[in-house]
Parts: structure tokens; C-alpha cells; sequence
């Protein structure tokens, strides 16, 4: 088991319905650390970079104009196993597929609208929290914070 680096993401349906606290809490009494967090608007090329793999989809206009329709809250998130784990707390796409105590069992009923991301690979959470950092700050492996 590795250390590892997720990058998860309150999507704007998580931010307007004050479930930012909640969402957080999870992750904090779980055991992992936080390492870096921020609220963001996210400009269209950067939601398209970050959903790249699903360009060919139906859903993905959709997807992008959801993903840029508000505020979400961007955060780096480390520990030994967290990428897997992270999934797990979040549950299915489908929230009507998502067990009872993870985050989208418990929050959520659709899945264009379902409260949160989380990477599905330590190399996609390693670049995620890259493009999300890429405008102000960026963590490093040392893991404090460069303003750049
Ligand atoms: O990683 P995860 O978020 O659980 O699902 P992905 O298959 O990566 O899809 C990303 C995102 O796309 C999903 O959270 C909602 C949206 N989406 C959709 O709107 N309709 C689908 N049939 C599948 C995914
Ligand atoms: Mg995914």
C-alpha cells in the first residue's frame, strides 16, 4: 500500500446545496489529509481537459456545462490506498446504484447531478490536481504550496 494523491472535486449541485461541509467531513473522519483546497469557477477548457476521456460520449456537452455552471470546490486529498478508498466513500455514477453511506448513496439521485468527483487512478489524480492548481497554486511533492 502507497501513499498516494486524489483529487476530489464538489461539483457546483454539492456547492449550492451546502453540502461542502458535509462532503469534507467524510473524507476528514475517514483519516486522509487534506493538502490543498480551494473554491473555483472552472472555465470551459479546463472542464474539457479534466473530462478529456469521455469527449466521445453523448453526455459530455452536458457534462461541461454542468461541471462550469457554478462554483466547485477543488481539493487535494493524500494517504496510504486513497485513491481506491476515495471511490469507495463516493460511491456509483448512479447514485440510485450507490450504496447507503457513501457520499452519493446518501446525497444524491442523479448522475449528471451527482455532488462530487473523485480521480480513478493515482497517474489521473496526479494530473488532476495539476490542471486544477494550474492558474494559482500548485502542490508539490514536498507537499507545501507555491504560488505561482
Ligand atoms: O468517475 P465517475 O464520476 O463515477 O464517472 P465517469 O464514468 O468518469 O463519468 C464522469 C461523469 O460524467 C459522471 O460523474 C457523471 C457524468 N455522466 C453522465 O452524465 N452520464 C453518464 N451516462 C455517465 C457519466
Ligand atoms: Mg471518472
Amino acid at each position: 500500500e502507497e501513499v498516494e494523491q486524489t483529487y476530489i472535486m464538489i461539483k457546483p449541485d454539492g456547492v449550492q446545496r451546502g453540502l461542502v461541509g458535509e462532503i469534507i467531513s467524510r473524507f476528514e473522519r475517514k483519516g486522509f489529509k487534506l493538502t490543498g483546497l480551494k473554491l473555483f469557477q472552472c472555465p470551459k477548457e479546463l472542464a474539457e481537459e479534466h473530462y478529456k476521456d469521455l469527449q466521445s460520449k453523448t453526455f459530455f456537452p452536458k457534462l461541461i456545462d454542468y461541471i462550469t455552471s457554478g462554483p466547485v470546490v477543488c481539493m487535494g486529498w493524500e494517504g496510504v490506498g486513497v485513491v481506491a478508498s476515495a471511490r469507495k466513500l463516493i460511491g456509483a455514477t448512479n447514485p440510485l446504484n450507490a450504496e447507503p453511506g457513501t457520499i452519493r448513496g446518501d446525497l444524491a439521485v442523479q448522475t449528471g447531478r451527482n455532488v462530487v468527483h473523485g480521480s480513478d487512478s493515482p497517474d489521473n489524480g496526479k494530473r488532476e490536481i495539476v490542471w486544477s492548481s494550474a492558474f494559482e497554486l500548485l502542490l508539490d511533492m514536498n507537499e507545501t504550496y507555491i504560488r505561482i
